[in-house]
Protein backbone atom coordinates (compact mmCIF):
# COMPACT_ATOMS: atom_id res chain seq x y z
CA UNK A 1 0.00 0.00 0.00
CA UNK A 2 1.38 3.56 -0.91
CA UNK A 3 1.02 5.30 2.26
CA UNK A 4 0.43 9.09 1.97
CA UNK A 5 2.34 10.76 4.96
CA UNK A 6 0.13 13.37 5.99
CA UNK A 7 2.04 13.78 9.93
CA UNK A 8 3.32 17.59 9.28
CA UNK A 9 2.29 19.52 12.07
CA UNK A 10 1.89 16.41 14.51
CA UNK A 11 4.76 15.23 16.90
CA UNK A 12 3.85 12.43 18.87
CA UNK A 13 1.31 10.47 16.50
CA UNK A 14 2.13 9.57 12.55
CA UNK A 15 -0.67 10.01 10.03
CA UNK A 16 -1.20 8.13 6.93
CA UNK A 17 -3.92 7.52 4.25
CA UNK A 18 -4.10 5.26 1.55
CA UNK A 19 -7.19 3.62 -0.69
CA UNK A 20 -9.94 5.06 2.03
CA UNK A 21 -8.08 4.06 5.34
CA UNK A 22 -6.43 6.62 7.66
CA UNK A 23 -3.89 5.34 10.00
CA UNK A 24 -2.88 6.98 13.22
CA UNK A 25 0.30 5.67 15.17
CA UNK A 26 1.41 6.29 18.14
CA UNK A 27 4.71 7.46 17.63
CA UNK A 28 6.51 7.03 21.55
CA UNK A 29 8.31 4.09 21.20
CA UNK A 30 11.09 4.91 24.14
CA UNK A 31 7.96 4.58 26.62
CA UNK A 32 6.09 1.47 25.01
CA UNK A 33 3.90 4.14 23.37
CA UNK A 34 2.88 5.55 26.31
CA UNK A 35 0.59 8.57 25.90
CA UNK A 36 0.67 12.05 27.51
CA UNK A 37 -2.23 14.84 26.82
CA UNK A 38 -0.51 16.18 23.52
CA UNK A 39 -0.41 12.65 22.28
CA UNK A 40 -4.32 12.43 22.94
CA UNK A 41 -4.91 15.77 21.13
CA UNK A 42 -3.08 14.85 18.26
CA UNK A 43 -5.58 11.64 17.85
CA UNK A 44 -7.99 13.41 18.39
CA UNK A 45 -6.97 16.13 15.72
CA UNK A 46 -6.51 13.11 13.27
CA UNK A 47 -9.34 11.11 13.75
CA UNK A 48 -11.39 14.31 13.47
CA UNK A 49 -9.82 14.70 10.00
CA UNK A 50 -10.23 11.10 9.53
CA UNK A 51 -13.94 11.39 10.04
CA UNK A 52 -14.47 14.48 7.93
CA UNK A 53 -12.79 13.14 5.41
CA UNK A 54 -15.20 11.45 2.24
CA UNK A 55 -12.41 9.92 0.88
CA UNK A 56 -11.90 7.63 3.85
CA UNK A 57 -13.86 5.05 5.20
CA UNK A 58 -11.82 2.90 7.69
CA UNK A 59 -9.61 4.30 10.25
CA UNK A 60 -6.78 2.16 11.88
CA UNK A 61 -5.33 2.99 15.45
CA UNK A 62 -1.83 1.23 16.21
CA UNK A 63 1.69 2.30 17.60
CA UNK A 64 5.16 2.47 16.59
CA UNK A 65 7.13 -0.40 16.31
CA UNK A 66 6.74 -4.00 17.33
CA UNK A 67 7.37 -3.77 20.90
CA UNK A 68 4.12 -2.14 21.86
CA UNK A 69 0.73 -0.89 20.50
CA UNK A 70 0.21 1.67 23.97
CA UNK A 71 1.31 1.56 27.23
CA UNK A 72 -1.65 3.60 28.21
CA UNK A 73 -1.10 7.11 30.72
CA UNK A 74 3.16 8.10 30.47
CA UNK A 75 3.49 7.92 34.07
CA UNK A 76 6.30 10.35 34.04
CA UNK A 77 3.70 13.18 33.53
CA UNK A 78 1.57 12.01 35.84
CA UNK A 79 0.42 14.85 38.06
CA UNK A 80 -1.78 14.86 41.24
CA UNK A 81 -4.86 15.27 39.21
CA UNK A 82 -4.19 13.70 35.88
CA UNK A 83 -1.63 14.03 33.07
CA UNK A 84 0.50 17.30 32.77
CA UNK A 85 0.52 19.00 29.99
CA UNK A 86 3.15 21.49 28.25
CA UNK A 87 0.62 24.53 30.71
CA UNK A 88 0.33 22.61 33.57
CA UNK A 89 -2.94 21.48 33.03
CA UNK A 90 -4.38 18.17 34.43
CA UNK A 91 -5.89 15.83 32.03
CA UNK A 92 -7.59 12.21 31.77
CA UNK A 93 -8.37 13.21 27.89
CA UNK A 94 -8.35 10.02 26.77
CA UNK A 95 -11.58 9.26 28.11
CA UNK A 96 -12.71 12.07 25.60
CA UNK A 97 -10.70 10.13 22.82
CA UNK A 98 -12.36 7.07 24.15
CA UNK A 99 -15.84 8.14 23.61
CA UNK A 100 -15.02 10.47 19.72
CA UNK A 101 -13.69 6.82 18.84
CA UNK A 102 -16.97 5.02 19.54
CA UNK A 103 -19.02 7.78 17.90
CA UNK A 104 -16.88 8.02 14.80
CA UNK A 105 -19.63 6.98 12.09
CA UNK A 106 -16.85 4.75 10.59
CA UNK A 107 -14.97 1.56 11.66
CA UNK A 108 -11.86 1.92 13.81
CA UNK A 109 -9.64 -0.91 13.92
CA UNK A 110 -6.48 -1.56 16.52
CA UNK A 111 -4.08 -3.39 14.74
CA UNK A 112 -2.28 -4.42 17.97
CA UNK A 113 1.47 -5.42 17.90
CA UNK A 114 3.34 -5.90 21.20
CA UNK A 115 1.91 -4.66 24.36
CA UNK A 116 -2.06 -3.02 24.82
CA UNK A 117 -1.81 -1.94 28.50
CA UNK A 118 -3.37 0.24 30.52
CA UNK A 119 -5.07 2.93 29.28
CA UNK A 120 -3.08 1.64 26.12
CA UNK A 121 -5.62 -1.70 26.28
CA UNK A 122 -8.63 -0.07 27.05
CA UNK A 123 -7.83 2.28 23.46
CA UNK A 124 -7.81 -0.90 21.67
CA UNK A 125 -10.78 -2.09 23.83
CA UNK A 126 -13.43 0.83 22.89
CA UNK A 127 -11.57 0.40 18.73
CA UNK A 128 -14.59 -1.72 16.92
CA UNK A 129 -12.30 -3.95 15.58
CA UNK A 130 -8.54 -5.24 16.72
CA UNK A 131 -6.36 -7.34 14.71
CA UNK A 132 -3.61 -9.01 16.80
CA UNK A 133 -0.10 -9.76 16.41
CA UNK A 134 1.56 -13.11 17.70
CA UNK A 135 3.18 -11.11 19.68
CA UNK A 136 0.90 -9.03 21.24
CA UNK A 137 0.05 -8.58 25.21
CA UNK A 138 -3.08 -7.44 26.92
CA UNK A 139 -3.72 -6.19 30.22
CA UNK A 140 -4.93 -3.73 32.35
CA UNK A 141 -2.04 -2.29 35.64
CA UNK A 142 -4.32 0.40 37.42
CA UNK A 143 -4.79 -1.26 40.94
CA UNK A 144 -1.16 -1.60 40.73
CA UNK A 145 -0.12 1.80 39.90
CA UNK A 146 -2.86 3.97 41.92
CA UNK A 147 -5.24 3.77 38.69
CA UNK A 148 -8.43 2.42 36.87
CA UNK A 149 -10.66 3.02 34.10
CA UNK A 150 -14.11 2.00 35.32
CA UNK A 151 -16.06 3.75 32.37
CA UNK A 152 -15.84 1.92 28.89
CA UNK A 153 -12.29 0.49 30.75
CA UNK A 154 -14.41 -1.81 33.14
CA UNK A 155 -18.35 -1.72 32.02
CA UNK A 156 -17.50 -1.80 28.24
CA UNK A 157 -14.69 -4.87 28.88
CA UNK A 158 -17.36 -6.59 30.67
CA UNK A 159 -20.23 -6.72 28.03
CA UNK A 160 -17.12 -7.93 25.87
CA UNK A 161 -15.25 -10.63 27.28
CA UNK A 162 -17.78 -11.21 30.64
CA UNK A 163 -18.16 -10.13 34.18
CA UNK A 164 -15.93 -12.71 35.50
CA UNK A 165 -12.91 -12.06 33.24
CA UNK A 166 -13.41 -8.58 33.40
CA UNK A 167 -12.88 -8.67 37.03
CA UNK A 168 -9.87 -10.95 36.84
CA UNK A 169 -8.29 -8.71 34.29
CA UNK A 170 -8.64 -5.08 36.67
CA UNK A 171 -8.34 -7.54 39.97
CA UNK A 172 -5.13 -9.28 38.88
CA UNK A 173 -3.81 -7.17 36.62
CA UNK A 174 -2.15 -10.07 34.86
CA UNK A 175 -1.19 -10.02 31.09
CA UNK A 176 -2.73 -12.38 28.55
CA UNK A 177 -1.05 -13.15 25.32
CA UNK A 178 -2.51 -12.93 21.89
CA UNK A 179 -4.20 -16.79 21.92
CA UNK A 180 -5.95 -15.71 25.65
CA UNK A 181 -7.38 -12.46 24.21
CA UNK A 182 -8.76 -14.25 21.28
CA UNK A 183 -10.37 -16.61 23.44
CA UNK A 184 -11.94 -14.21 25.14
CA UNK A 185 -12.98 -12.22 22.56
CA UNK A 186 -11.13 -9.68 22.90
CA UNK A 187 -9.34 -9.60 19.65
CA UNK A 188 -10.70 -10.60 16.45
CA UNK A 189 -7.98 -12.46 15.06
CA UNK A 190 -4.10 -13.09 15.66
CA UNK A 191 -1.74 -13.36 12.62
CA UNK A 192 1.88 -13.56 12.40
CA UNK A 193 3.66 -10.18 13.14
CA UNK A 194 4.93 -10.08 9.87
CA UNK A 195 1.48 -9.77 8.05
CA UNK A 196 -0.07 -7.54 10.55
CA UNK A 197 -0.34 -4.72 8.39
CA UNK A 198 -1.43 -6.77 5.29
CA UNK A 199 -4.23 -8.74 7.40
CA UNK A 200 -5.27 -5.39 8.37
CA UNK A 201 -5.41 -3.90 4.50
CA UNK A 202 -7.52 -6.54 4.20
CA UNK A 203 -10.05 -6.37 6.51
CA UNK A 204 -9.94 -2.68 5.73
CA UNK A 205 -10.31 -3.43 1.75
CA UNK A 206 -13.36 -5.55 2.53
CA UNK A 207 -14.70 -3.47 4.87
CA UNK A 208 -15.00 -0.43 2.08
CA UNK A 209 -16.16 -2.47 -0.08
CA UNK A 210 -19.62 -2.09 2.05
CA UNK A 211 -22.55 0.19 2.41
CA UNK A 212 -21.42 3.13 4.53
CA UNK A 213 -24.79 3.44 5.59
CA UNK A 214 -25.09 0.54 6.74
CA UNK A 215 -21.89 0.29 8.75
CA UNK A 216 -22.61 3.44 9.81
CA UNK A 217 -25.86 2.75 11.21
CA UNK A 218 -24.56 -1.07 12.08
CA UNK A 219 -21.94 1.10 14.69
CA UNK A 220 -24.17 3.45 16.29
CA UNK A 221 -26.98 0.06 16.96
CA UNK A 222 -24.16 -1.91 18.45
CA UNK A 223 -23.29 1.50 20.47
CA UNK A 224 -27.22 2.07 21.40
CA UNK A 225 -27.89 -0.16 24.12
CA UNK A 226 -24.94 0.08 26.25
CA UNK A 227 -24.30 4.15 25.94
CA UNK A 228 -27.69 4.99 27.16
CA UNK A 229 -28.65 8.56 25.60
CA UNK A 230 -25.77 9.63 24.17
CA UNK A 231 -26.20 6.18 22.18
CA UNK A 232 -29.56 6.38 21.26
CA UNK A 233 -28.89 9.96 20.21
CA UNK A 234 -26.53 8.75 17.86
CA UNK A 235 -28.51 6.16 16.57
CA UNK A 236 -31.32 8.56 15.71
CA UNK A 237 -29.06 11.15 14.84
CA UNK A 238 -28.23 8.27 11.48
CA UNK A 239 -31.81 8.07 11.49
CA UNK A 240 -32.47 11.90 11.25
CA UNK A 241 -30.04 11.91 8.27
CA UNK A 242 -31.87 9.45 6.62
CA UNK A 243 -34.88 11.27 7.00
CA UNK A 244 -33.27 14.33 5.34
CA UNK A 245 -32.37 12.35 2.26
CA UNK A 246 -36.13 11.52 1.62
CA UNK A 247 -38.44 13.40 -0.15
CA UNK A 248 -40.77 13.68 2.31
CA UNK A 249 -38.24 15.53 4.83
CA UNK A 250 -37.59 17.81 2.22
CA UNK A 251 -40.86 19.01 1.49
CA UNK A 252 -41.08 20.42 5.00
CA UNK A 253 -37.67 22.60 4.06
CA UNK A 254 -38.63 23.78 0.79
CA UNK A 255 -42.34 24.82 2.14
CA UNK A 256 -40.64 26.33 4.54
CA UNK A 257 -38.36 28.52 2.30
CA UNK A 258 -41.45 28.71 -0.12
CA UNK A 259 -43.73 29.82 2.70
CA UNK A 260 -46.30 27.95 1.77
CA UNK A 261 -47.82 24.94 4.03
CA UNK A 262 -46.17 21.86 3.60
CA UNK A 263 -48.01 18.52 1.33
CA UNK A 264 -47.52 15.84 3.29
CA UNK A 265 -50.30 13.96 1.85
CA UNK A 266 -48.47 12.75 -1.19
CA UNK A 267 -46.10 10.43 1.39
CA UNK A 268 -47.00 6.82 2.23
CA UNK A 269 -47.93 5.62 6.03
CA UNK A 270 -46.08 2.25 6.57
CA UNK A 271 -47.77 -0.28 8.52
C1 LIG B 1 4.27 -1.91 28.80
C2 LIG B 1 5.26 -2.73 29.63
C3 LIG B 1 4.62 -4.05 30.10
C4 LIG B 1 6.47 -3.05 28.74
O1 LIG B 1 7.46 -3.75 29.44
P1 LIG B 1 8.95 -3.89 28.84
O2 LIG B 1 9.71 -4.74 29.81
O3 LIG B 1 8.88 -4.32 27.43
O4 LIG B 1 9.55 -2.42 28.78
P2 LIG B 1 10.02 -1.47 29.98
O5 LIG B 1 11.47 -1.62 30.20
O6 LIG B 1 9.12 -1.63 31.15
O7 LIG B 1 9.68 -0.05 29.31
C5 LIG B 1 10.58 0.56 28.40
C6 LIG B 1 10.65 2.02 28.74
O8 LIG B 1 9.35 2.58 28.57
C7 LIG B 1 8.94 3.21 29.77
C8 LIG B 1 9.68 2.44 30.84
O9 LIG B 1 9.71 3.18 32.05
C9 LIG B 1 11.03 2.24 30.22
O10 LIG B 1 11.75 3.45 30.31
P3 LIG B 1 13.35 3.44 30.65
O11 LIG B 1 13.50 2.68 31.91
O12 LIG B 1 13.97 2.73 29.46
O13 LIG B 1 13.70 4.89 30.72
N1 LIG B 1 7.50 3.10 29.90
C10 LIG B 1 6.73 2.05 29.59
N2 LIG B 1 5.45 2.29 29.84
C11 LIG B 1 5.39 3.55 30.33
C12 LIG B 1 4.35 4.39 30.79
N3 LIG B 1 3.06 4.00 30.78
N4 LIG B 1 4.69 5.63 31.22
C13 LIG B 1 5.96 6.04 31.21
N5 LIG B 1 6.99 5.30 30.80
C14 LIG B 1 6.71 4.06 30.36
C15 LIG B 1 5.77 -1.98 30.87
O14 LIG B 1 6.59 -0.93 30.46
C16 LIG B 1 4.67 -1.43 31.71
O15 LIG B 1 4.05 -2.16 32.46
N6 LIG B 1 4.44 -0.12 31.61
C17 LIG B 1 3.52 0.60 32.47
C18 LIG B 1 2.08 0.34 32.10
C19 LIG B 1 1.14 1.17 32.96
O16 LIG B 1 1.05 0.93 34.15
N7 LIG B 1 0.47 2.15 32.37
C20 LIG B 1 -0.36 3.09 33.04
C21 LIG B 1 -1.72 2.51 33.40
S1 LIG B 1 -2.87 3.71 34.04
C22 LIG B 1 -3.55 4.38 32.58
O17 LIG B 1 -3.02 4.19 31.53
C23 LIG B 1 -4.75 5.25 32.64
C24 LIG B 1 -5.83 4.93 33.42
O18 LIG B 1 -5.80 3.82 34.16
C25 LIG B 1 -6.96 5.77 33.50
C26 LIG B 1 -7.00 6.91 32.73
C27 LIG B 1 -5.91 7.21 31.92
C28 LIG B 1 -4.80 6.39 31.87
Amino acid sequence: LEWQDCSAGYHDIRYHKAEGIAKITINRPEVRNAFRPQTVREMQLALADARFDEGIGVVVLTGEGELAFCSGGDQRVRGDSGYQDEQGTHHLNVLDLQREIRSCPKPVIAMVAGYAIGGGHVLHLVCDLTIAADNARFGQTGPKVGSFDGGFGASYMASVVGQKKAREIWYLCRQYDAREAEAMGLVNTVVPLQELEVETVAWCRRILEHSPMALRALKSAFNAGLDGQAGVQELAGNATMLFYMTEEGQEGRNAYLEKRKPDFQRFKRNP
